[in-house]
């Protein structure tokens, strides 16, 4: 869709990103890894890349699909559990949304769970008819709550969620989990998850302009790589040739190995590049194998 005719074009892209909190410098590190480097204003609240025309504005998580929807930010960094509670098509306002999850990042993994007092002989979903549920993601769980034909009340709190229950506020929480920590000091347990969450790029559910369209295309491919060798290493070793078919088992998560004859008689070289944890002990049974002159290398880049 293009711009309406009186919108000026704008020719740089804008990522809004979490200024501080879980999501913050992980967001940076990856967007940093897809070669963009940036000067910070004094408010701290804009960068502006430097390497290519691509800006960050630091703000609030929850304020990155809404920067989305009107247009002040191109893209954004937030979790999916942010993006779908404020997904206004998916809440039931009749409004197709304004933004879509792009991309998953691998990064900031929780779930959005349903958690009742560890007394609680948890049966199922059923029995939290007519019980009251306090949660920061009112339209997350009211959605679920309708999903499974339950009526019971929603408690919407900003924050400290866990205590709910020992203030009588609630039967109930609704809450993301990464370690459940949380929930155990506060004798908690759960019972049910509604969504599993991670940091994801977000962007406009309709296309940009021809510019940013560019801009956000080579941003994508570079996050594509950046993405796929995160936990990537290059793995070389030396081997006799009629033992690849014992050795190549061994590597499951390697792309197809490069495999060069060496000048002296019947040994390869053999470059493989793995996309599991290359572990002492799968060096080790490479060995075993036969493998010689086993070599790990990280990599800092890679285009498809
Ligand atoms: O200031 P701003 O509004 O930007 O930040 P925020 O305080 O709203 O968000 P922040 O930084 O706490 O979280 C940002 C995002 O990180 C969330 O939207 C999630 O997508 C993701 N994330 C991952 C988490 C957690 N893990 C997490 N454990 N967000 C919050 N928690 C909290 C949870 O609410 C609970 O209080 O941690 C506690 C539970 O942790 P465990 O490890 O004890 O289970
Ligand atoms: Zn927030």
């Amino acid at each position: 869709m293009s711009p309406p005719a009186n919108t000026p074009v704008r020719d740089r892209l804008r990522i809004a990103i979490q200024k501080s909190g879980r999501l913050a410098e992980p967001a940076r590190a990856l967007l940093a890894s897809c070669g963009l480097s940036w000067r910070e204003s004094r408010d701290r609240l804009f960068c502006y890349g430097e390497s290519l025309p691509i800006d960050l504005l630091l703000v609030r998580d929850d304020d990155i699909p809404g920067l989305i929807a009107d247009g002040v930010c191109d893209l954004g960094i937030v979790g999916r559990n942010v993006l779908l509670e404020q997904d206004g098509g998916r809440s039931g306002n009749g409004q197709p949304s304004a933004f879509r999850e792009w991309r998953a990042l691998g990064f900031g993994g929780c779930r959005l769970a349903l958690a009742v007092p560890d007394a609680w002989d948890w049966q199922g979903p059923q029995e939290l008819t007519g019980k009251r549920i306090a949660t920061s993601y009112p339209a997350l769980l009211s959605r679920w709550l309708e999903a499974q034909g339950i009526a019971a009340d929603v408690v919407l709190l900003s924050g400290s969620v866990e205590i709910a229950p020992r203030l009588g506020q609630a039967e109930a929480i609704c809450d993301l989990v990464s370690s459940g920590a949380t929930l155990s000091a506060n004798q908690l347990k759960p019972v049910m998850t509604l969504l599993e969450s991670e940091a994801v790029l977000a962007g406009p559910s309709v296309e940009f302009d021809p510019v940013r369209g560019e801009l956000a295309d080579l941003l994508l491919r570079r996050l594509d790589g950046a993405l796929r060798i995160r936990h990537s290493k290059l793995l070389m070793f030396q081997a006799p040739r009629n033992l690849l078919p014992s050795l190549l088992p061994l590597l499951p998560d390697a792309e197809t190995p490069t495999v060069m004859r060496l000048d002296d008689g019947d040994d390869l070289a053999l470059q493989a590049l793995c996309h599991g944890a290359v572990t002492w002990q799968r060096l080790e049974e490479l060995k075993r194998a036969g493998a010689r002159g086993l070599m790990v290398l990280p990599v800092e880049g890679m285009l498809a």
